[in-house]
């Protein structure tokens, strides 16, 4: 029978099973695999992937760099219905996407057996999407009971505030940052190293003929380091057309960097625009100045999630940024925003480094995602 050991501070169990469905876009996987990767590093001894894309990591995780197994669903959900088949002591789905029935089946077994032993049995998350909403709060850390089984699943949601559960801040980041070299990276990209730099990574409905109308605007020479994507094709061909010799915008297609790699492409800008979740997160890690693309749902509740969102950052900016900063960024997502707006972002991106610093400073006060479901799994 497995036991709960100790390799550090907190309890840690042996093995977890992670499981992932893919709406669209890299988002799902990304937010997913990154948790994966923490648990690893926290020293979960086997950790498994069950998704229905798993193609969609080929991407975000080289297979030559891959310590979590992945698995894909079906022959998953097959395998858990073979008598013998052993659950992980920390089992997680992501986002409501329910797990197979007889993944399910097994848990509960697993779990009445421990009882009976009077041993701790395995422990059951359903993790949220990240959203800085008051409500948050209030269905964070809540049992649900299953619907035909005694098996009870604990409702977790990342977030910004003490009373969620945190964002995944792995080991060692600040020390990775502080020996980033920005110049060598941009330099290896064939960008210019001693301009600014701006990252766009968002969506096709946003409004991108403002980027490089906003670049010239704002007048300076600049690198604009553009990822891969359709949405990216029409930026780059609206900057040729506006500037074809390259002189204000310097365009630079990136490759889609491994996500142990995505960090980079923030430390070496000074201002980005930044979509989904993941990516979201990680601009805030890195304390960089961005305008929010949300992912849009037709409901409009993206416009909701930004406000909520800026109604707990735009207080940390400094005040002569602050209010343009917010305008900007509701114009941005509503697709009303002007060049000079753009523009506006930019040049004040500098200042609004300092208030981004400070939001920063407080998510890493606050700890770590991977971490806290540790311990919660601990008190059982
Ligand atoms: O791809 P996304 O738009 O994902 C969205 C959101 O997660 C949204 O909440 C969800 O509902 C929707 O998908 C279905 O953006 P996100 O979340 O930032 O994910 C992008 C991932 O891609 C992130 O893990 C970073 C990674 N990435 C790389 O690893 N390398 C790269 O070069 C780039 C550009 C991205």
């Amino acid at each position: 029978m497995e036991k709960i050991t100790m390799t550090s501070p907190i309890p840690v169990p042996p093995s977890c099973d992670v499981f992932c469905r893919v709406i669209d876009n890299f988002g799902d996987a990304g937010v997913c695999w990154r948790l994966a990767r923490r648990f690893l590093e926290l020293g979960v001894g086997r950790v498994r992937f069950i998704t229905d894309h798993p193609e969609v990591l080929a991407l975000i995780a080289p297979e030559a760099e891959r310590r979590v197994l992945v698995v894909g669903w079906d022959d998953f959900a097959r395998d858990a219905a073979l008598p013998g088949f052993d659950p992980a002591e920390l089992v997680i789905e992501t986002f409501g996407c329910r797990l197979p029935d007889a993944y399910d089946d097994a848990l509960a077994a697993k779990r009445e057996k421990r009882i009976a032993a009077g041993v701790r049995p395995p422990f059951y998350f359903n993790l949220d999407y990240l959203s800085a909403e008051a409500w948050i709060e209030d269905c964070h850390n809540i049992i649900g009971l299953h619907p035909r089984l005694d098996l009870p699943k604990l409702w977790f949601f990342p977030g910004f505030t003490e009373r969620t559960g945190g964002l995944v801040i792995e080991e060692g980041y600040a020390e990775r940052r502080a020996a980033f070299d920005r110049a060598a990276f941009l330099a290896g990209l064939g960008a210019d190293p001693a301009l600014r730099t701006l990252f766009v990574f968002c969506y096709p409905v946003n409004p991108l003929e403002v980027i490089p109308r906003g670049i010239l605007k704002a007048g300076e020479p600049r690198n604009l380091l553009l990822p891969p994507g359709v949405w990216a094709d029409t930026i780059e061909a609206e900057a040729r057309s506006l500037d074809p010799r390259g002189e204000t915008i310097r365009i630079c297609r990136t490759p889609f960097l491994p996500q142990t790699e995505f960090d980079r492409l923030l430390w070496a800008s000074d201002a980005a625009v930044i979509r989904g979740e993941d990516s979201f997160v990680r601009a805030q890690l890195a304390a960089l100045p961005f305008l929010w693309s949300t992912y849009p749902t037709e409901d409009l509740a993206h416009r909701v999630k930004l406000a909520t969102w800026l109604d707990r950052l735009v207080p940390v900016l400094p005040t002569e940024v602050a209010a343009s900063y917010r305008s900007t960024s509701e114009a941005w997502v509503a697709d009303s925003v002007t060049p000079g707006e753009f523009a506006r972002f930019l040049l004040d991106a500098p200042a609004l480094a300092q208030g981004f610093r400070s939001w920063s400073d407080a998510l890493f006060a606050r700890g770590d995602l991977g971490r806290r479901m540790l311990e919660r799994a601990a008190q059982g």
